[in-house]
Order: structure tokens, then sequence, then C-alpha cells
């Protein structure tokens, strides 16, 4: 149990970042000084700070008994657009995401520490975007771990406002583990995977769509007890982009978009098409293996690759649930599943979401199978 000192100490300090929050958004304070005082100091209270979806939207009503936050509707502004993610954009560099997967280490014990930054980040050549990132890259970083690892996993928030981390690859108790802390507070906790797999990872503070949408998500790769055969391992998070006007030539998240779920873009890790830009090249006569993550927010990934068919698609744990002459394979929002191909053929084969409007814009890359 916390000590009585402590507590009144933590709740003093929740309650301040909430003020300042407050007054970071000075439309949304407007909103709740226009409910009157006592209505005030009742969304205060329980940390609802007002909203800023159209006021049709229809608004979940929110626990009070609950011990986590993410379950209730914040206050949050309807764009990405926080103090972090301004900036000169001319200065924000482009860069490639790297999708081999890293190798995993021998520990059993594998400590994370992420911190949250709200930061541009340059998209494609003529886009940057206003993100909320782990560690400040989209997506997060990749991890990977082996099936039964413990993970002790922090989260520190460096961001402007409330966010939190929910791992698929978890199985505990989120009203926990996934609250939301606010900016200047971290939060740990530890799990073990139970099941081999690529699992998403993202932020779950309220509402999700906001967060997810706005670049807060990435991959964690477990392996099975026994290694799968060696291969290429790509890591492959599909994502949508629904984007604002830019402001000083930075591009915010559009919350009103995501309801939408219209998308202007699509990306395989964070920049639309930047594997035909620059393709991943793997070894001719070895095996790839795609673990592919779908972020979505909303739309699912039909998985395919031009001019080969997979050997496998593990619709589960590997190596259980395999199934074999694989042409396309949906990957769900918030789902993940392993695609294997043998690179028999030298050439260019493209990878897509063979839903061709969302490959066309973005889910798209090229694999070149060198001789
Ligand atoms: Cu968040």
């Amino acid at each position: 149990m916390m000590p009585d000192t402590v507590r009144e100490k933590t709740q003093k300090h929740i309650d301040a970042g909430r003020r300042r929050f407050l007054l970071e958004a000075p439309v949304l304070a407007a909103a709740v000084a226009a409910c009157g005082p006592t209505e005030a100091v009742k969304h205060a209270a329980r940390g609802d700070t007002g909203t800023a979806v159209p006021p049709t939207t229809h608004r979940p009503i929110p626990n009070p008994d609950s011990r986590t936050d993410s379950s209730l509707h914040h206050a949050m502004p309807a764009s990405s657009a926080t103090p972090g993610t301004a900036g000169d954009a001319a200065s924000v560099t482009f860069h490639r995401f790297d999708p081999v997967l890293p190798p995993v280490s021998r520990e059993r014990v594998k400590r994370l520490h992420f911190t949250v930054k709200e930061v541009p980040i340059r998209v494609r050549d003529d886009t940057v975007v206003a993100a909320w990132t782990f560690d400040g890259d989209v997506p997060g970083p990749i991890v990977h771990v082996r099936q039964g690892d413990t993970i002790e996993f922090t989260l520190t928030n460096g961001g402007a406002i409330p966010h939190s981390m929910d791992f698929h690859a978890a199985q505990i108790d989120p009203k926990t583990a996934f609250r939301s802390v606010v900016p200047g507070q971290s939060v740990s906790y530890s799990f073990t995977p139970k099941y081999a797999g690529v699992f998403l990872y993202h932020c779950g503070t309220a509402p999700v769509l906001m967060h997810l949408g706005s670049g807060m998500f990435g991959a964690i790769v477990v392996d099975p007890p026994t290694p799968l055969p060696r291969a290429t391992d790509l890591v492959l998070v599909q994502s949508e982009l629904y984007l604002g006007n830019p402001h000083d030539g930075i591009a915010p998240f559009d919350y009103n978009k995501m309801l939408g779920t219209l998308p202007d873009l699509f990306a395989f890790n964070g920049r639309p098409a930047q594997y035909q830009a620059a393709p991943i090249h793997v070894p001719g006569g070895e095996l790839v293996r795609f673990h592919v993550a779908n972020a979505g927010p909303t739309h699912p990934c039909a998985f395919h690759v031009v001019g080969e068919q997979f050997d496998t698609v593990y619709l589960g744990a590997p190596p259980g649930s395999a199934i074999h002459g694989v042409q396309t394979y949906g990957v769900a929002p918030g789902g993940g599943m392993i695609f294997e191909m043998r690179a028999d053929n030298p050439g260019e084969f493209v990878f897509v979401n063979h839903a061709f409007g969302h490959g066309q814009k973005g889910a798209i890359g090229t694999l070149i199978v060198d001789g």
C-alpha cells in the first residue's frame, strides 16, 4: 500500500498536471468554464476536462469508480498539434525506417524504457506531420523477445498531454498497467508473453482512435521457444494517415477525419511508399519472413506479394496454426500475422495491401530478390 502522505503528494501532482493541461488548452478551458463552477469542479475531479469532438458525436459516460482514466473520455485537441510538434518544418529531415527485425538478446529479462515525444516527422519529401510518438519515431522501436521472457517496461511521458501503453503481447490488468500518465510522470509494469507471434503495441489513452491515429504504435515480435528457420526477418506495420491543413508546413493529424475513416494516405512503417523509393533487398534462394502488424486505426491489410505466393502463413502463434500456398491474407486492425515465402525467383516483387485503393495511397513497397 502507498503511504497516505505519498498518495496525497501523488494526487496533488496529478491534479497539478491536469490543471496545467487545462491552461494549455484554452478552447477546452473555455468549454469547461462554460459549464459553470460546479460542473467544472466535477469535470476536473475526474480528469474529464471537456472535449473537442463535434457536439453531435456521442460521448461515452465516464465511470468515476474506475481506477483507469483510459476508459474515460479525456479532453484533447481535435488535432495532434501540441507545443512539441511545432517547429521549423524545413529542418525536419526524412529517414527511411529500417524494416529489418533486430536480433533478440540472450537475457531472459528484457528492460524497456520508452519516452513519449510529441515531435514533427517528415513522412514524405513534401509532408511533415505533427506526430505523437514512442521514442521520437513512427512506428516506435521494434521490440524482439522470446516467449517466456519477462519484459520490465517503463513509459515516461515527455509530451504535453496524458499518454499510456497497451501491449497486445501482455495478459495483464489493463486498468492498472495501461493507465494514462500525465506529462513528466512514468508508469511501469512487467509481463511475460504467453504466445509467440507479432503483436501491436499502442497508446491506449482515450480516445484511442486519436492516439493511434497520431503515430503512437509499434510492433513486438515474440519468438517461439524453438526458433523458426533462419530467414530475412522483416517487420511491416501498416497505418493510416488523416491529415489536417498544415500550419508552418506541419500537418496535424485530424481527429474528425479519423472518425470519417477515409484516410489521405497509408503507410508501411510510417512513411507512404517508402520501400518503393528505397526497396528492400533480400538474398536469392533464402526464406523471407514478413512480420505484419496492423496499427489501423480502422482498416485491414490484405497482404499480398505480386508474383509470389506465401509458402506459409501463421494464423496464430507459430509454429502451429500454419496454412500453406496462400496468395493474400487479411491482417485485422489491432492484429499481427507472419507470412513466409521462399525467394527462389530473382527479380522485383511488389508487396502491397491488395485492397488497392489503400495500396495506391501508400501501403505498397518493393522487395528485390538479388540473383
Ligand atoms: Cu497517447
